[in-house]
Order: C-alpha cells, then sequence, then structure tokens
C-alpha cells in the first residue's frame, strides 16, 4: 500500500470503511493463505444487478480537487466469460451529480485484473459527496477486490478571481483621495511593485475595482504584501472593501494590522458581504500615518 492512501482499509483487513453499493449486494471478507500469511479481500457477494459491488465514501479526500491515482485490483470468484470490472465515481455537488468513470478491465478467468487511473475530479460547483464504486460483471457472480489505494499526485491550481503583481504597469488601482500612485523597482514578486506616495492623511490609499468578482454571501480571501521604509518604524495597515447593495453605499473593513518597515509584509484577510447583492465593491489598501509611503505587490483574491 503506497503512502499517503486516500482509501480506508483498501487491504480489506476490515470492511467497516466499505459499503454495498445501492444496497445491492453483500460484502464480506475473503480470507487467502499466501505462505504463512492470511490475506484479507474483499468479496462482493449476491450481487443483484451488473452494478450492484462496494463503495466508499471519498468527499473528504476529493473535494479540495487535485490530481488523483487510483489503484486496485479485482477478479471473479469463478471464471466466466465476458465480464468487466469498473471503477467510478459518484460525484454530488451544487450543479447535480453525475458519474464519472476512472478504469475498466476485461476480466479473464480468475486472473486479477489491476484498474489505474489517473484523474481529476469532475467538479462543477461546490463539491458535497464522493463515492468510489466497484462493480461490473453479470449479477450473481462474485467479484473479489484487493489493494485499493488512491493518492494524491498534485495540488489543485489555485483558479484566482482577481490578481495584480505590477509587472506591467498600475494594473487599473487607482488613487484614492490624494495618494501618487506609480511603479517601483522594489517588488515582493516580480520585478516591479506599486508605490503610493505623497500621503496627507492616513486614509490616502490605493484601491480596484472588484465590481462583478466580490457577490454577497460568498467566502473570500484577499492576499498581498506591503511595505514601508525601516525608518518609519512599525505602520498600521488597514484593508476596507466599499460596496453598494440596494440601501447604499458601506464601508466593511477587511483587516487592521501593524506591521514593521524595511522587509515586505504579508496581509491577509477573509471576508464575505453579508447582504441582498453587491452592486458596486472596491478594495482600499490605507492606514500608514500622513507622510508615511508604502509599497504595494503580490495582490490575490480567491474565493474560499
Ligand atoms: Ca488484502
Ligand atoms: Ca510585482
Amino acid at each position: 500500500m503506497p503512502e499517503g492512501n486516500l482509501i480506508q482499509a483498501g487491504d480489506f483487513n476490515t470492511l467497516d470503511p466499505w459499503k454495498a453499493a445501492f444496497n445491492r449486494s453483500t460484502l464480506d471478507t475473503y480470507q487467502a493463505s499466501t505462505g504463512d500469511c492470511v490475506d484479507n479481500r474483499l468479496r462482493i457477494t449476491q450481487r443483484s444487478a451488473w452494478y450492484s459491488g462496494a463503495s466508499q465514501d471519498l468527499t473528504e479526500a476529493l473535494a479540495e480537487g487535485g490530481t488523483f491515482k487510483l489503484s486496485l485490483k479485482a477478479r471473479l470468484d469463478a471464471a466466466t466469460a465476458n465480464q468487466r470490472v469498473y471503477a467510478t465515481l459518484r460525484l454530488r455537488d451544487s450543479a447535480g451529480f453525475r458519474y464519472q468513470y476512472l478504469a475498466a478491465h476485461a476480466l479473464n478467468g480468475t486472473d486479477w485484473a489491476t484498474l489505474e487511473s489517473e484523474f481529476e475530479p469532475d467538479w462543477r460547483g461546490t463539491p458535497q459527496k464522493a463515492e468510489l464504486l466497484i462493480y461490473g460483471p453479470n449479477p450473481g457472480l462474485d467479484l473479489l477486490v484487493d489493494d485499493a489505494s488512491l493518492v494524491k499526485v498534485k495540488a489543485p491550481t489555485p483558479t484566482h478571481l482577481f490578481s495584480s503583481s505590477f509587472e506591467t504597469g498600475l494594473e487599473n488601482w487607482k488613487s484614492g483621495w490624494g495618494a501618487r500612485l506609480g511603479l517601483i523597482q522594489d517588488s515582493y514578486d516580480g520585478n516591479r511593485a506599486l508605490s503610493v506616495s505623497g500621503r496627507d492623511r492616513w486614509a490616502d490609499a490605493a484601491w480596484q475595482d472588484l465590481t462583478g468578482i466580490v457577490r454577497a454571501n460568498t467566502d473570500y480571501t484577499v492576499d498581498l504584501h506591503v511595505k514601508h521604509d525601516a525608518r518609519q518604524g512599525s505602520q498600521p495597515y488597514v484593508l476596507y472593501l466599499l460596496y453598494r447593495d440596494s440601501r447604499g453605499w458601506h464601508w466593511q473593513r477587511l483587516l487592521s494590522a501593524r506591521k514593521t518597515g524595511g522587509d515586505w509584509q504579508a496581509l491577509s484577510a477573509t471576508f464575505s458581504v453579508r447582504t441582498d447583492t453587491v452592486t458596486n465593491a472596491r478594495l482600499y489598501v490605507m492606514g500608514p500615518a500622513a507622510g508615511v509611503d508604502f509599497a504595494l505587490d503580490a495582490v490575490v483574491l480567491d474565493q474560499r
């Protein structure tokens, strides 16, 4: 069994995490003696339909997405011609439910067939449930299964709703009140960052329009990096969302944190706007005392 097996009891030493799929079969343990050892296998009996089989809930393992590798062995208990075995995911999410076929294999005599698949779960909305199903031969035929494993081979690629690196310009960042915006070559990431200078008030800011991106009652994370001169000591930073709903404009404070100068500092906030509908949204970065210039880089907004 591989390290980090996401299938529980893939060796079938217990059957607790396994269920009879659709309640159309019975699961029991088949003990094979190999030398001095006993190897436990799953036996699926009393199969009343071709889709009668075994299932395991993999919601927790698959909900975050990514690339996975599945492997398992299956064979018939008694040789019968022209049979196949399938490994399939049954997915349910906010967009509905669907079957995702992972692997199929012909069964020859009572030889073990190895089913293998590298796949990304086909989520199309917020994940709710994922089940692995193992099934396939004609009704009445007993199926043996062993050595089931699932490992994550690649983390999901994050899909940012919005990001700014300032590598190609101001990227539609705007000045809030009196601040001056420009590009500097001192960057957290890449070669450039945004400078916010000429600030007469703590509220002189840089802001970005997130209208159409930030919606009502949805969870977001915003990450960004800021920096000011070491001689200015520690300074407060404040992130605000200015949004408009059916009742007008509102300021929502996302984060307030003091940061020391001289180095890039991470700011991270999670938020959601609890209202009926968001018709306009702007992200503001402000906070250091009047007269303190600061720089901004690597802004990323993700839905959680
Ligand atoms: Ca086993
Ligand atoms: Ca940059």
